[in-house]
């Protein structure tokens, strides 16, 4: 069975793939912040497959250089990479943003996904076959007032999606980008900075996309035979036809 190495497993979107993949048996490595929650994902789901934590920050670019080579040899050789720890931080406009809420945005969705890209495809390189799976965002597809910064961050998660692709492309690899638009999850809770209240009027009025929703679509992605690469998916709620329309109550 395939080893797949998940970025952000402990909440929303990370999960929800982390426990379908587990109950389909794939091989997991499981990373994210908050080493609780990997553990406790870890003793929920090992009945079903083989799982290995790794708790650690996707900013820190030293710990992922050397993050193949720490791994237990049964779980070395990583078959896809799913680049999903990500999150928006403030709703502001620009001249009123945070320059923390911006280097968090810059360095976790764009960085910490190139590093991550960096310490894993050489293994893939070298075999001549692997699969990275990145999850960008409708925002990477269009623009929102108060959203420029976010937006500008998963815009470039999804160009340096296509240039892995094209990079890749003599040595067999595939390479995705799942885009979704709106999806329930700890995303807006995390964007807010912990005002709950605030965060969950994101979601009244309509029905949001599941973690679940996005799961399965990456499942699909994963699962096609090896000849086809579904390069690029948009995935919206049905009530959600862009960024600013959305039909609500
Ligand atoms: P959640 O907040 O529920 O999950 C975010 C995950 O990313 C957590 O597991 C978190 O783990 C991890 N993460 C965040 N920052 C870091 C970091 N610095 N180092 C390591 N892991 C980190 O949000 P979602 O599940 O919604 O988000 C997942 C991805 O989907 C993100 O890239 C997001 O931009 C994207 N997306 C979300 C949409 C939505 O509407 N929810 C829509 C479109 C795209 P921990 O805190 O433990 O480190
Ligand atoms: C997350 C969806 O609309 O909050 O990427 O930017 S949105």
């Amino acid at each position: 069975m395939k080893t797949v190495l998940i970025t952000g497993a402990t909440s929303g979107i990370g999960k929800a793939t982390t426990e379908l993949l587990a109950a389909i048996g794939f091989k997991l490595i499981l990373t994210g912040r908050r080493n609780d929650r990997l553990l406790e994902l870890k003793e929920n789901l090992s009945h079903l497959t083989d799982i290995h934590t790794l708790c650690f920050d996707v900013r820190d670019s030293d710990f992922i250089e050397n993050l193949v080579s720490n791994l237990p040899d049964e779980f070395k050789k990583i078959d896809v990479l799913i680049n999903n720890a990500g999150n928006a931080y403030g709703r502001d406009p620009i001249h009123k943003g945070s320059l923390a809420d911006w280097e968090n945005m810059m360095d976790i969705n764009v960085k910490g996904l190139l590093y991550m890209t960096r310490a894993i495809s050489p293994q893939m390189v070298e075999r001549k076959s692997g699969h990275i799976i990145n999850i960008a965002s409708l925002a990477g597809r269009e623009t929102y007032p108060n959203g420029a910064v976010y937006c500008a961050s998963k815009s470039a998660a999804k160009a340096a999606t296509d240039g892995t692709r094209k990079d890749l492309n003599p040595f067999g690899i595939k390479v995705s980008c799942i885009d979704p638009g709106l999806v329930e999850t700890e995303f807006s809770e995390v964007r807010f900075h912990g005002d709950k209240e605030t965060a969950a009027k994101v979601y009244q009025g309509y029905t949001p996309l599941t973690a679940f929703d996005v799961a399965e679509t990456i499942e699909f992605v994963l699962s096609r035979p090896a000849h086809v690469n579904i390069a690029d998916t948009l995935v919206l709620c049905t009530d959600q036809a862009a960024s600013t329309i959305v039909r609500k109550e």
